[in-house]
């Protein structure tokens, strides 16, 4: 049900006309060479239908990702205990919509329209990552997304600044910047809770903890050697780091974070490798992520039932819009 769209470019594509294979060879050799010298390839270069597939893939993923990632911390907004915490809430779930635009502005310079994207998320044939299945059960999940996955996605997402495809590395420098300090506001959180809280609160954190530690490890995406997307990606410089890779980094940041916050990461096979310099850690459950992914996590229904209504109750929004354009552009050419 889940099986990412590789067409959503649909008629597009077909129309696309077909190029001799010896001009193509050509054509490619030199995007090859141009990626090999490190150049940023722009929305007008020629690039092979695969590349592009691969990023409309991956950018109206992560897209979709911002978007319904509103929705865990959009829960917490009428019911934020200061005044404080909610205007910074407000900001940072408007600043995951804003990041949400800038994605699928980029994946539109590819050809695929915004209305495709968003079809292909609400019929369940795109992805979007599996964090946002997962529920906020008290106020202290909001400080632990801020934390933890803000923390993973930032991990994530630098890399994706030095991108081969130029838009996309564009968006990414702007979004990771907001990240950073949704991280930093997360983390402030959860530090108030743990130096000034009650006992229940400190206990809240630790819950909050507990729940979400592992389904931030396995944002990373699956290990390197099941990953399918990742040579590819790595070839054309989509991607700069491996899962993997990427993975350490965070669980290393993070235990030195944890012991800042005074609490606890429910691993124990957790413990720092002299000959490594790394972190060991325990066997995460690949099962319950590819789980989440086939659309059997805990709330991947009505994440895309919350959307469905959006886009059906914003219908009279786009409709008015659309008639306003019109008659702008009627009034221009009568002027004219
Ligand atoms: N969830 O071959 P692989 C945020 C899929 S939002 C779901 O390694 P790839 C925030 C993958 O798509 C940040 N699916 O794939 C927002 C592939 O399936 P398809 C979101 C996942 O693409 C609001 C299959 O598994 N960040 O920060 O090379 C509030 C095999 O994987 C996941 C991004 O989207 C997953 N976690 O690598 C707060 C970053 N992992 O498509 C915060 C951009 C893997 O072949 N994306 N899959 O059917 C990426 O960097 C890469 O796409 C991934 C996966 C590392 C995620």
């Amino acid at each position: 049900m889940y099986t990412q769209a590789m067409d959503t470019l649909g008629k597009d594509a077909e129309d696309r006309k077909p190029v001799r294979s010896a001009e193509q060879a050509m054509l490619e050799a030199r995007f090859d060479a141009r990626i090999d010298d490190g150049a940023f390839i722009e929305a007008k270069d020629w690039m092979p239908d695969h590349y592009r597939k691969t990023l409309v893939r991956q950018i109206s993923q992560h897209a979709h990702s911002e978007i319904v990632g509103m929705l865990p911390e959009g829960n917490w907004i009428s019911r934020a205990p200061t005044l404080k915490r909610k205007a910074i809430l407000l900001a940072k779930v408007q600043d995951e919509g804003g990041h949400g635009l800038y994605l699928y502005a980029a994946a539109e310079t590819l050809g695929t329209s915004r209305d495709e994207m968003l079809y292909a998320l609400h019929t369940g044939k795109a992805k979007y990552s599996s964090i946002f299945n997962y529920p906020t059960l008290t106020w202290a999940d909001v400080g632990a997304i801020g934390w933890l996955v803000d923390g993973a996605a930032i991990m994530n997402q630098v890399p994706i600044c030095r991108c081969s495809y130029a838009p996309y590395a564009r968006a990414m420098v702007r979004i990771c910047r907001e990240e950073s300090f949704h991280q930093r506001q997360g983390f402030e959180s959860l530090l108030t809770m743990m130096q000034h809280g009650t006992e229940a609160q400190k206990a809240m954190v630790q819950d909050a903890v507990d729940r979400w530690w592992w389904p931030s490890v396995m944002m990373f995406g699956p290990p390197d050697d099941q990953s399918p997307n990742s040579a590819q990606s790595m070839r054309w410089g989509i991607k700069r780091i491996s899962n993997d890779e990427l993975r350490q980094k965070f669980v290393d940041a993070a235990v030195e974070q944890a012991k800042v916050l005074g609490v606890t990461l429910p691993d124990p096979d957790l413990k720092w490798n002299e000959e490594r310099q790394h972190h060991d850690f325990g066997a995460i459950d690949w099962d319950e992520f590819w789980n989440v992914i086939a659309g059997n996590g805990p709330c991947n229904r009505e994440r895309i039932a919350a959307r469905v209504k959006a886009w059906d109750d914003g219908a009279w929004v786009r409709e008015a819009a659309l008639a306003h354009a019109e008659k702008q552009q009627q009034r221009f050419k009568e002027a004219a």
